[in-house]
């Protein structure tokens, strides 16, 4: 007998970085065999990632290897929407398309819209040759407010930017406020530096409508009603000033329009918060105690703000009253103290060169809001979106009142190209799916919005199947348009080169997989804030320009709780933990640990409408209806329920998700989403 040996090269590790929307941009490391990707941990030389993923980048192999991944290009044979599709070539899925984008261009190039966001955060498969692409061919511009502009335009009036406290030293903060956000979930890396400084004695406070994972680890739990941050800070501001726990020499000195925001402060009384807020007087005092205390004893203070807290009304201001409050104390002399929403202002990326504004010459094409791509498809207004080229989102799962999206992306007249990893809901509606790499498949190089490191990705294996890049794809189409401008032909590593250009050293990120950005501990403790006076402009002489108001307030909710007979209920619906936004839906072993799209419903609410654990109900407001699973929990406060994200629509029981039910309005800054402002009524469905 004969044995046979089968010879395996010696497994590699391959440097790479999470490509996935959350704050902690993980570095990995991906051990490949015979070119094929056998796991894909965290990195322990990066200090943030500290050798550990979340439960969902840890499969990413399962992902990857997915067998319903996208390999071919594929064309619609079917009606819109019912998923059908042949493969065909690259060469004709590429003509095809290319033909019937000139045709459209040669009458209004503003009729085509890219419709992108963060499916990888990468600036390279993210807007890189793509944007290039558009602006050359004149479309119209896309408006990326999907997430964060809420926020990010509440921190560019106070702060001057996405700037904050650096993450690491919120191991030595006393006080940590988390607030709106399930930092377990989807924050994991933060929250192990808060359990360092919660192991060494630090007070946790989470502020959250929903006691989330992270609430019940706290010390104290205050669970507000969505979209009230704001009449909350402005009663914290009322007791600092009640009992004078300020820093009057910081607040002299580094910040703008303090008697303004004073007087204002002192009409928000702890009673009249807790009155809008719907928590308790007492919980506010102490709060604004504990604050207050850390200044007394010169200890640092530090608020870890996400941005579940501004996807309301008056999400812009409540960042604006929540930015302010570190000043008031002086939290920002420690390096432990101040606050952090996002870091991504901090870092040196060069968009000009990636992206290419020169090519539009001197054109300026409309904008589209994606947070209104409903709208904005079935808009009659001249020029009528013609044709859309998604790549890197869903939008028909993830973009608000779905209803609508649906009806936009159904339509026989528009021409919908989607670049994806898999048949997605949005894809069903393409005229064309495009196969696209992974992160393990092609180089990235990526910014954070939780840390401060660049990190760099390269690929570990060979694009699977005929996947191709994002940006080898806007490469072809390019060609097929006859753009013969070189910076067509750039490579993706001359792309990652050209990220950062000099300020990042290219070399440490080939070697290590990241570099740190040299910034300083505790930026603003001399003021130096990045906004026009150079100090922390609680007036806001931009926004007074614009006719608003220039100081931050309360503003309440479109859709404010006992503003409706027929829907007394406020959703919020917060992402589940086992995925990411919608991606992630499809991987069996994270679904098996969701189960089924879930509401969790307070009891008393439960009780009221005859509802008990594991009921299918129906949600549902005047823009549609939804059925889900009710979970009758203490998770969900009296008055609010729980629409857990965002499935898939084929994955659901009826074929929607909870984006049926959110509206289309916008936030008072930043024209983002109210996607947490939306009332509802709930009632027991047929099983
Ligand atoms: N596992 C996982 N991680 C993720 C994501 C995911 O889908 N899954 N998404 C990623 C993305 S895209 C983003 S933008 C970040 C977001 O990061 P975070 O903003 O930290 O997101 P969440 O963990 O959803 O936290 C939002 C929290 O805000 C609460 N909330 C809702 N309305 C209000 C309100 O009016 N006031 C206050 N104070 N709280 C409110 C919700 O109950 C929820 O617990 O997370 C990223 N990380
Ligand atoms: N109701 C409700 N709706 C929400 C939210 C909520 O909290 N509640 N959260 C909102 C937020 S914060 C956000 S950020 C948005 C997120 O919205 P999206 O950015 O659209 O996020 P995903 O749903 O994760 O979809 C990303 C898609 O990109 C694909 N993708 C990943 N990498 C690549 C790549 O390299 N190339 C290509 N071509 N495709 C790729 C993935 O397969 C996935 O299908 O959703 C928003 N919608
Ligand atoms: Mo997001």
């Amino acid at each position: 007998m004969t044995a046979t040996i089968t010879l395996h090269a010696e497994p590699t590790q391959v440097l790479g970085a999470c490509p996935h929307d959350c704050p902690d941009t993980c570095s990995l490391v991906t051990t490949v065999q015979d070119g094929v990707a056998l796991k894909v941990h965290g990195n322990p030389a990066h200090k943030h990632t500290d050798g550990v993923l979340c439960a969902k980048v840890s499969r990413y192999t399962e992902r990857t290897y997915h067998p319903d991944r996208l390999l071919t290009p594929m064309k619609r044979v079917g009606p819109k929407g019912a998923g059908q599709f042949e493969s065909v070539s690259w060469e004709s899925a590429l003509d095809d398309i290319g033909a019937r984008l000139a045709a459209i261009a040669a009458r209004n190039p503003e009729a085509i819209v890219p419709y992108s966001y963060a499916g990888t955060m990468g600036q390279v498969q993210g807007e890189s040759i793509a944007a290039r692409f558009f602006h050359k061919l004149g479309a119209s511009l896309l408006d990326r407010t999907i997430c964060s502009s809420a926020g990010g335009e509440g921190l560019v009036q106070t702060l001057g930017g996405k700037v904050g406290m650096k993450v690491e030293f919120f191991a030595e903060a006393r006080l940590i406020i988390i607030w709106g956000s399930n930092s377990i979930g989807s924050n994991l890396h933060f929250w192990r530096y808060a359990q360092q400084a919660k192991r060494a004695g630090a007070r946790l406070v989470c502020i959250d409508p929903r006691r989330t994972e992270t609430a019940e680890k706290c010390h104290e739990h205050i669970a507000l009603r969505p979209g009230t941050d704001a009449a909350l800070a402005l009663a914290l501001m009322h007791q600092l000033i009640t009992f004078d726990w300020l820093d009057h020499d910081y607040i002299a000195r580094h910040t703008l329009g303090w008697d303004a925001l004073r007087e204002r402060a002192l009409t928000w009384t702890p009673e009249r918060a807790a009155e809008v807020c719907g928590v308790p007087a007492a919980q506010i005092r102490r709060l604004a105690q504990d604050y207050g205390e850390c200044f007394l004893q010169k200890q640092p203070a530090a608020i870890r703000l996400n941005y579940g807290m501004q996807r309301t009304h008056g999400g812009g201001n409540a960042t604006r009253a929540v930015a302010s409050l570190p000043a008031l104390i002086g939290a920002w002399r420690h390096r432990a103290g101040g606050m952090l929403l996002s870091s991504s202002g901090q870092y040196p990326v060069d968009r000009a060169a990636l992206q290419r504004p020169d090519l539009l010459a001197g054109r300026w094409p409309r904008t589209i809001n994606m947070s209104t791509i409903g709208d904005a498809l079935l808009d009659p207004v001249a020029p009528k979106i013609e044709a859309v080229i998604v790549y890197n989102s869903n939008p028909v799962a993830v973009a608000p009142e779905s209803g609508k999206v649906v009806r936009g992306f159904a339509r026989e007249d528009l021409f919908t190209v989607v670049l994806e990893h898999f048949q997605t809901d949005t894809a069903d509606y393409a005229d064309y799916v495009l196969p696209a790499t992974t992160q393990l498949e092609h180089w990235d190089v990526h910014s954070s919005y939780g840390h401060t490191d660049a990190l760099l990705n390269q690929p570990a294996i060979a694009p699977l199947g005929q996947a191709r890049t994002n940006t080898q794809i806007f490469r072809e189409l390019a060609a097929r348009l006859g753009f013969t401008e070189p910076c067509f032909q750039d490579s993706d590593e001359t792309l990652c080169r050209a990220a950062f250009g000099d300020k990042v050293s290219f070399d440490t990120l080939l070697q290590h997989g990241f570099a740190t950005l040299p910034i300083a501990d505790a930026p603003f403790a001399e003021g130096n804030f990045p906004t026009p006076s150079g100090k922390c402009e609680f007036f806001s002489a931009r926004l007074a320009a614009q006719g608003q108001d220039g100081l931050p307030d309360y503003l309440p909710n479109h859709e404010a709780v006992g503003t409706s007979a027929d829907y007394p209920l406020a959703m919020i619906s917060p992402p589940a933990r086992n995925f990411l936004n919608s991606t992630f839906v499809n991987v069996t072993s994270l679904r098996a640990i969701e189960v089924e799209p879930l509401l969790e419903i307070n009891e008393a609410d439960a009780l009221a409408r005859g509802i008990a654990t594991g009921a299918t109900v129906r949600v549902f407001n005047s823009r549609g209806s939804y059925r889900c699973k009710a979970k009758v929990t203490a998770r969900a406060r009296a008055g609010v329920v729980h629409g857990m994200g965002i499935w898939w629509r084929k994955l659901g029981l009826d074929g929607t998700n909870v984006n049926e039910l959110t509206s289309q309005r916008l936030t008072d800054m930043g024209r983002a989403p109210t996607f947490y402002d939306c009332l509802v009524e709930v009632e027991l469905a047929d099983a």
